[in-house]
C-alpha cells in the first residue's frame, strides 16, 4: 500500500514513520525544504523520543522518503496545522491548501483521511467540495473521513500504536477503509463512526481536560481567598473513588488543549457557555500569577523576577501557547525586569545559559514549569546570588523546606 502523508510536523512525521515501519511505501510531503532535506538524509528537526532512530531506519530501508509535492498513492493522510487566529477562529487555510494539493493525484478507489484536529463539518462541508473537483464519485470512487490522533508529546510512538482510535468516514465503507489502513500498525481498538462525530469527539476529549483544569484553577483562586491550600484540598478530594480534580497552574498551553475548545465555541457560541468560560478562566491564570508576583515584590524598588521554565508543559521543548510567555509579557509591560532559564529551550530571547546566571541579582524565583531537572533546586547557591530570597511555586512541585532552610520566603499558587 502506498501512502502519501501531507504535513510532516509533530504528528505527520511519526505517523508516516509508523506506516513505513509497517512495510508501507510512504511519501512524506511538506512545503518546508529543510524538513524534506533532513528527512531524505534520514534526519529530523523536531524533538520526540525514539523518532530519530525510527526515521533513520525507514529512510535507509527506503520505505519512507520526502517530497515537496504529493504523488499518486492509495491513501492520502492530511496532518497539517489547524492553528487559531487572534479572534479565536480556526485557521483552516493549511487544510484547504493540502486538500487542493492532492486533487490532481486522486484516482478511483483512493482514500483521503484528515487527521488534523478540526471544527465539526470540516470533512463534509469544507473538504468534500474541493475533492469533488477530481470528478470522482465521493463515497463510491473516492473514500473520505477523519481519524484524529490522541497522542501526547514525548509518548507519541508508543501511543500511536497502543491508543484506541476513531475511524470517522463520510459513509460506512469509508470508515471501514480507514480502520483497515490503521490496522497496519495500530494495536489499540479502532471504533467506527461518521466524520462529524469523530471531529466532535477529538474536540470534546481535549475540552473535557480544559474544563477540568479550569475548575482546578478556579478552586486555586477560591482557596487563596479562603486561606486554604488548594493542593492539599484537591489531593484529599481525589481520595474519593469517583473524583479526579485536575491540577491548577499558571495557565494552559500547547496547540491542543488551549486551542481545540475554541473550535466548538466558534461553531456553537450560544450553547458552549461552560466551554468558553473555562477557556477564559485558564487564560486568566498568567495575570492571576502576575498579580501575586506584584504583591510579593510590592516593597522592592525596580524588582527583577526569574522565571524557571517557559515551555507549555514539563520536559518538552515546545513553547506554543505557553502561559509563561504570556506571564513574561505581562511582567515586562508592568516595568518588571525578567530573567529566564529553561534548559529544554535552545533558542529564546533572554533564555540564560544557566540557573545561577539567570537568578543573579533577582528578587524572586518563580517555578513556571515542573521540568524534572527543577525538582532539586540549589537554594543555598541561589541565596548567595539573589538580591532578595523569595520563591513562588506555581506547580506545587518543589520541596519548600529546602528553600526555607536557605532563608527563602516561600509562596505557593493556590495557597495564601
Ligand atoms: N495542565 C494543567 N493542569 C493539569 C493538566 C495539564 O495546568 O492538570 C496544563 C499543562 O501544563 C499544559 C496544558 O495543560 O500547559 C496541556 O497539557 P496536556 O497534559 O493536556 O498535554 P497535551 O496538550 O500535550 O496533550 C493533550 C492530550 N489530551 C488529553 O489528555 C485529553 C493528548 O492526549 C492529546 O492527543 C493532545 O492534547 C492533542 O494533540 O490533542
Amino acid at each position: 500500500m502506498k501512502i502519501c502523508v501531507i504535513g510532516l510536523g509533530y504528528i505527520g512525521l511519526p505517523t508516516a514513520s509508523m506506516f513505513a515501519s509497517a512495510g508501507c511505501e510512504v511519501v512524506g510531503v511538506d512545503k518546508n525544504p529543510k524538513v524534506i532535506d533532513a528527512l531524505n538524509k534520514g534526519e529530523i528537526i523536531i524533538e520526540e523520543k525514539g523518532l530519530a532512530e525510527l526515521v533513520s531506519k525507514v529512510v535507509k530501508d527506503k520505505f519512507l522518503r520526502g517530497s515537496l509535492v504529493p504523488e499518486e498513492a492509495d491513501v492520502f493522510i492530511i496532518t497539517v496545522p489547524t492553528p487559531i487566529t487572534t479572534q479565536k477562529k480556526a485557521d483552516m487555510s493549511y487544510v484547504i491548501s493540502a486538500t487542493e494539493s492532492i486533487v490532481p493525484y486522486l484516482r478511483k478507489g483512493n482514500l483521503v483521511i484528515l487527521e488534523s484536529t478540526s471544527p465539526v463539518g470540516t470533512v463534509d462541508e469544507l473538504m468534500i467540495p474541493i475533492l469533488e473537483k477530481s470528478a470522482l464519485k465521493i463515497g463510491e470512487e473516492l473514500f473520505v473521513g477523519h481519524s484524529p490522533e490522541r497522542v501526547i508529546p514525548g509518548q507519541i510512538l508508543k501511543e500511536l500504536v497502543f491508543n484506541s482510535r476513531l475511524a470517522g468516514g463520510i459513509n460506512p465503507i469509508s470508515s471501514e477503509k480507514i480502520a483497515k489502513v490503521y490496522k497496519t500498525f495500530v494495536k489499540g481498538e479502532i471504533y467506527l463512526t461518521d466524520s462529524r462525530t469523530a471531529e466532535l469527539c477529538k474536540l470534546a476529549e481535549n475540552t473535557y481536560r480544559d474544563v477540568n483544569i479550569a475548575f482546578a484553577n478556579e478552586l486555586a483562586k477560591i482557596c487563596e481567598d479562603l486561606n486554604i491550600n488548594v493542593w492539599e484540598a484537591i489531593e484529599l478530594c481525589n481520595k474519593h473513588p469517583r473524583v479526579n480534580i485536575h491540577q491548577p497552574g499558571p495557565g494552559v498551553g500547547g496547540h491542543c488543549i488551549a486551542v481545540d475548545p475554541w473550535f466548538i465555541v466558534e461553531k456553537q457560541p450560544d450553547n458552549a457557555k461552560i466551554i468558553e468560560l473555562s477557556r477564559k478562566t485558564n487564560d486568566s491564570m498568567p495575570s492571576f500569577v502576575a498579580d501575586r508576583i506584584k504583591r510579593i515584590l510590592s516593597t522592592i524598588n525596580s524588582p527583577k523576577v526569574t522565571i524557571l521554565g517557559i515551555t507549555y508543559k514539563p520536559d518538552v521543548d515546545d513553547i506554543r501557547e505557553s502561559p509563561l510567555i504570556y506571564l513574561i509579557d505581562i511582567l515586562k509591560k508592568d516595568g518588571i525586569k525578567v530573567s529566564i532559564y529553561d534548559p529544554h529551550v535552545e533558542k529564546y530571547d533572554g533564555n540564560a545559559t544557566d540557573l545561577i546566571t539567570a537568578a543573579t541579582g533577582s528578587d524572586l524565583l518563580v517555578l513556571g514549569v515542573h521540568h524534572g531537572s527543577f525538582k532539586e533546586l540549589p537554594f543555598h547557591k541561589l541565596a548567595e546570588v539573589m538580591r532578595h530570597k523569595n520563591f513562588l511555586d506555581t506547580r506545587n512541585f518543589v520541596s519548600l523546606s529546602d528553600a526555607k532552610d536557605a532563608g527563602f520566603s516561600c509562596y505557593l499558587l493556590g495557597n495564601n
